[in-house]
């Protein structure tokens, strides 16, 4: 089983979806290094389909590191640069199944393809034709194709060893990290049995979306490491959108969830923000303000790895298949993130500095909590940091007890601690309380590595 995550540095990483190699490796330079994000999640790295859309990236044509994203040899500067950055690389593992889409074409490195004819497999490599149509029966999620997609037979010692290899050339180029795409659709089994074969001790996490109705639980594939959370991402999201904040005192901690030393958690993902997987009522980016909030909730809060949704825009309505923006986030000077279609929430400020407050509260436990009504609460870990979160409509003018020492604290949330502080400053008296104003929708963050005057 792995670390637990209170033992671990790991703060919280950022799905970068769709972004290309180089511009991955600008960002671990510039920003996700120096504000403490301590890895990335990458799109499916393997040659796809060549076709617009972004899920073109999860029908696999063959095994090269050739993709929308880059080249090997881009992929390889970017891993490199990365780990220099301190930063890992977590790559998106298609390997439940291979191309479907059109039966047949050319992918992005060239390869030639055809149902069940991909460079490393045969038709006696993918389990007998039949397409899932119920999710209540648990061989049928397994060994049937997911949305046609021709389903790889997993059990096989050759593939195995196939997708192994795929795998130890990724963690022979200094991949640390690796997400099991449709992991519930694989018996555990048969990805012990790849895991079996891959070299070094990666951190693996399962996609398994278990929102309680269906045979095939998320806690079947705990013994193979993480697990993404999906009950997280749909309760974090009810709770905001109803603004029943004092109801998450006590969040995480339910015999229905897995625990948080092995859960990847999300506000929202590249499928459900767009309802795709198991979407609905998900916050997103389009919420705006809500979404920071909802954020900033869950990397205060010691439950899980959080992971951040770094997007594309798109229109709720009539653009969920899109691919991405035409053109890389890099824009002549540096990463332009907001004059484009690139979303780049992990950049929003109440966001990217509360990665800066997890690794500052460590493994300290919830303390003074405090619930003003339903829409506004703040709590504290240990001494390292405390949060102000304000959902209401009205201007929170509150004296609260921090639990921390007395000093002058930056709010991360209004201002860049790094840059002198030009915002808001928080002064915690003797006894520890500390007066906050809070917008209507905002929050406020205090945490001892923004301190600007100490006693
Ligand atoms: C996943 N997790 O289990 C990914 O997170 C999700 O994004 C993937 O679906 C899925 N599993 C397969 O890897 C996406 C997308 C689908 C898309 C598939 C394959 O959500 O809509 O399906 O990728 O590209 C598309 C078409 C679908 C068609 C299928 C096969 O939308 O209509 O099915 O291709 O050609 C007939
Ligand atoms: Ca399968």
């Amino acid at each position: 089983a792995a670390a637990p995550l209170s033992s671990d540095p790991r703060t919280a990483y950022v799905h970068l979806f769709e972004w290309s190699w180089s511009d991955i490796a600008e960002e671990c330079e510039n920003f996700l290094g120096p504000k403490g994000f301590s890895g990335v999640q990458i799109s499916p790295p393997s040659e796809h389909i060549a076709l617009d859309n972004w899920w073109a990236r999860y029908q696999p044509v063959s095994y090269q590191l050739v993709s929308r994203s880059g080249d090997r040899a881009a992929f390889a500067d970017m891993v490199q640069r990365c780990n220099a950055a301190g930063v890992e690389i977590y790559a998106d593992l298609v390997i439940n199944h291979t191309a479907a889409y059109g039966d047949g074409g050319v992918g992005t490195a060239g390869t030639s393809w055809s149902r069940k004819h991909h460079p490393m497999y045969g038709p006696q490599d993918y389990h007998d034709p039949c397409v899932i149509q119920n999710y209540g029966d648990a061989h049928e999620v397994r060994y049937c194709q997911l949305l046609t997609l021709p389903d790889l037979r997993t059990g096989s010692d050759y593939v195995q060893q196939t997708i192994a290899d795929y795998i130890n050339d990724m963690v022979g180029l200094g991949v640390s990290g690796f997400r099991i795409d449709a992991a519930k659709h694989m018996h555990p089994d048969d990805i012990a049995g790849i895991m079996g074969r891959v070299d070094g001790n990666p951190y693996f996490f399962s996609e398994v979306i278990d929102l309680g109705n269906e045979p095939i639980k998320a806690s079947h594939y705990l013994h193979l490491g993480a697990v993404e959370e999906f009950k997280y991402s749909r309760d974090i999201s009810s709770r905001f959108r109803s603004r029943d904040l004092a109801a998450l005192h006590n969040f995480g901690n339910h015999a229905d969830l897995i625990p948080g030393d092995q859960a990847v958690v999300f506000v929202d993902n590249h499928d459900n923000q767009r309802g795709h997987g198991a979407g609905g009522e998900t916050i997103t980016y389009h919420d705006g303000a809500l979404y920071d909030l909802a954020n900033v909730f869950m990397l205060a809060w010691p439950y899980g790895y959080p992971r951040l949704m770094s997007s594309f825009a798109f229109d709720k309505e009539n653009e969920t298949e899109m691919g991405p923006p035409g053109s890389a986030v890099h824009g002549g000077d540096g990463l332009n993130c907001f004059g484009s279609d690139w979303v780049c929430e992990h950049r929003w400020r109440p966001i990217a500095n509360m990665v800066g407050f997890r690794g500052a509260a460590g493994s300290a436990p919830v303390q003074n909590w405090w619930a003003g009504g339903r829409d506004r609460i703040a709590f504290s870990r240990g001494d390292r940091g405390f949060v102000v979160i304000n959902a209401s409509g009205d201007e929170l003018n509150e004296r609260l007890q921090t639990g921390m020492a007395s000093g002058v604290y930056c709010d991360v949330i209004d201002s860049e601690p790094e840059n002198g502080c030009s915002g808001q400053r928080i002064t915690v008296d003797s006894s520890g309380y500390a007066d906050f104003s809070v917008p209507a929708g905002g929050a406020a963050a205090i945490h001892v590595n923004a301190l600007v005057d100490g006693d």
